[in-house]
């Protein structure tokens, strides 16, 4: 039997297929080709073998974005190991719960960070480092270790952490078989081939720009701009030389603000698409008016990958609609309380099953049973309906949720660090309009003492050590009491109702 075509196999059938392709093209004229990039993944999984890896073992990288970084997580599914990408942006307290609670058997870090986790190594973990100029001890070796492990589909390929609304993150594992068919699934809905030249601008530690972005570009032998952060003017610039732009609303609202935007600019794309966060509908449509393009808005999470898409041919694509279920996956609307399917048009809760649904949470059974139906289905968390045309449209949340130019954002993880100062009696964390990241966090705060008056700027210094700054209020608000209801339950609704125009509204 053909062993099963994970993400890692595919990858090394386009690189004998294409040797000499770029793969990477990066600011400045290099490139790297899939050759160059095969040898890399070859001596990285030599280093790992050598630091102990066997497969099931946990890899976690920590490291800014580079070609070595995909390259560590193709070796990584190579040698049968588990990858756990974490974003640059975590503290040291968050990095300490990661890493105790995940076990990995390597750790890769910056190099300039060596010095904040070198006492984590002991006999169960090395510690190496990788860093942005084919620097760190992690490609000290020469040695090439070619033997590929054979995965079965439903073995572990990487472990992502998502926020819980209560409690501690938790470690979404996800199958070779949940990279592989998802991929598989957006190759053939956005017709992306090896003539793609995509542009990536993404973070490689998140679903988007990793198991989208990435996976579909080394799956099929494309290119990709690959750029470390997302820069509009930059993006502009090498848009008459690309096809594809994956991105969050944000990538979407900065490039509107730029003059630059034109149907001229656009001439060799032939597709953008966002997801992670609500798009505006009057984004969509500005942007189609601009350009001629409109953008192909589709949904996922952690836990599934992709879920629905907009077409990219044979129907419109409807602002402020996700699309319809990819091919070999099902969604559907139901009522939370008693879990049983709603008429179209009613709002109710979004369960998703398919080849993508992820193999639950990392050590925590019942945590992940509570959120499977019986018959399969997971419940995502999210509200919405199905409209008279078939398309997902999501309108709520029914998590406690704050999506920050497309990171997450767990109010819960907010208030219990503000509620840690001896000034703060409790908090209520929120998420509001703001012009640039869709959503920003606001923090409404209730003094120890009546009439006290806590400083936010000691607030924010108070929680920056345990908070990565995507995370940080930006904006905090004193009040006598939090508004609650006859339960005692705080009223968000209410909170969000009151602070909705601090960021958009005439005064902001
Ligand atoms: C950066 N900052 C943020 C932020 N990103 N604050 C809140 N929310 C964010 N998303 C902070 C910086 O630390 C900085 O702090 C300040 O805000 C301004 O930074 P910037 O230079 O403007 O930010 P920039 O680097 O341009 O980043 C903004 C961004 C980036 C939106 C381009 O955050 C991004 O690439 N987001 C995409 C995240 C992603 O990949 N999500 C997909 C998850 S997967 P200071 O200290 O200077 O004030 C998923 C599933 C799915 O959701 O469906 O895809
Ligand atoms: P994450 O856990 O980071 O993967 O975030 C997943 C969440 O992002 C989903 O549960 C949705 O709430 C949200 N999301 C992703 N794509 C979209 C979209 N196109 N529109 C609205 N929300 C989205």
């Amino acid at each position: 039997m053909a062993p099963f075509p994970t993400i890692h196999l595919s990858f090394a059938e386009q690189a004998a297929r294409r040797p000499d392709k770029p793969l990477f093209e990066l600011p400045g004229g290099r490139s790297v080709t899939y050759r160059e990039t095969a040898r890399t993944v070859r001596r990285i999984a030599a280093r790992l073998v050598a630091d102990g890896v066997r497969p099931g073992d946990r890899v976690a990288m920590q490291v800014e974005k580079s070609p070595e970084a995909i390259a560590l997580y193709l070796a990584t599914l190579q040698v049968g190991g588990v990858f756990l990408p974490l974003n640059t942006a975590y503290t040291g307290a968050e990095m300490e719960y990661f890493v105790q609670d995940a076990g990995p058997r390597v750790l890769v870090v910056a190099p300039e960070r060596l010095a904040d986790h070198a006492h984590r190594a002991d006999a169960r973990l090395t510690v190496e480092t990788l860093g942005t100029s084919g620097d760190g001890s992690l490609l000290d070796g020469e040695g090439e270790h070619a033997q590929v492990h054979a995965a079965e589909a439903g073995d572990p390929a990487a472990i992502l952490y998502t926020s819980g609304t209560t409690g501690r993150s938790k470690g979404a594992v996800l199958s070779h078989g949940n990279l592989a068919s998802n991929c598989a699934a957006l190759v053939e809905s956005w017709r992306f081939t090896e003539d793609d030249r995509l542009i990536h601008a993404l973070p490689v530690f998140h679903v988007h720009g990793l198991f989208v972005a990435a996976n579909m570009v080394l799956t099929t032998g494309a290119s990709m701009h690959y750029l470390t952060k997302f820069d509009a003017g930059t993006v502009l610039g090498l848009m008459p030389r690309s096809t594809v732009l994956m991105g969050v609303p944000t990538f979407y609202t900065r490039l509107l603000a730029a003059e630059e935007l034109t149907p001229a600019s656009c001439a060799s794309m032939r597709l953008f698409v966002s997801g992670s966060a609500p798009l505006l509908a009057s984004d969509h449509e500005a942007f189609e008016a601009r350009t001629g393009h409109a953008i192909l808005e589709r949904y996922g999470m952690t836990e599934t990958g992709m879920n629905t898409t907009n077409p990219y041919e044979g129907g419109p694509r409807k602002p402020g609609t996700v699309g319809k279920a990819l091919p070999g996956t099902r969604v559907r609307v139901v009522d939370a309380g008693t879990g049983k399917p709603l008429p179209d048009g009613e709002v109710g809760s979004i369960e998703v099953h398919g080849p993508n649904v992820f193999t639950g949470y990392w050590q925590m059974p019942e945590k992940t049973a509570s959120e499977f139906r019986e018959d399969g289905f997971f419940i995502t968390g999210d509200l919405g309906r199905i409209d008279e045309d078939g398309y997902l449209r999501i309108v709520g949340r029914g998590k406690d949720l704050v999506i920050s130019g497309g990171l997450n954002v767990y109010p819960k993880e907010v208030e219990e660090a503000l509620d840690a100062h001896p000034e703060v009696l409790e908090s209520a964390v929120i998420g509001v309009p703001h012009p640039d990241f869709g959503e920003t966090v606001v923090a409404v705060v209730v003094p120890a003492v009546a009439g006290g008056r806590p400083e936010e700027s000691e607030l924010l210094a108070f929680v920056a050590p345990a908070l990565a700054r995507f995370k940080h209020p930006r904006a905090v608000r004193v009040v006598e009491s939090l508004p609650r209801n006859v339960m005692g339950k705080v009223q968000k609704a209410e909170l969000r109702k009151r602070y909705d125009g601090l960021f958009t509204g005439p005064d902001a």
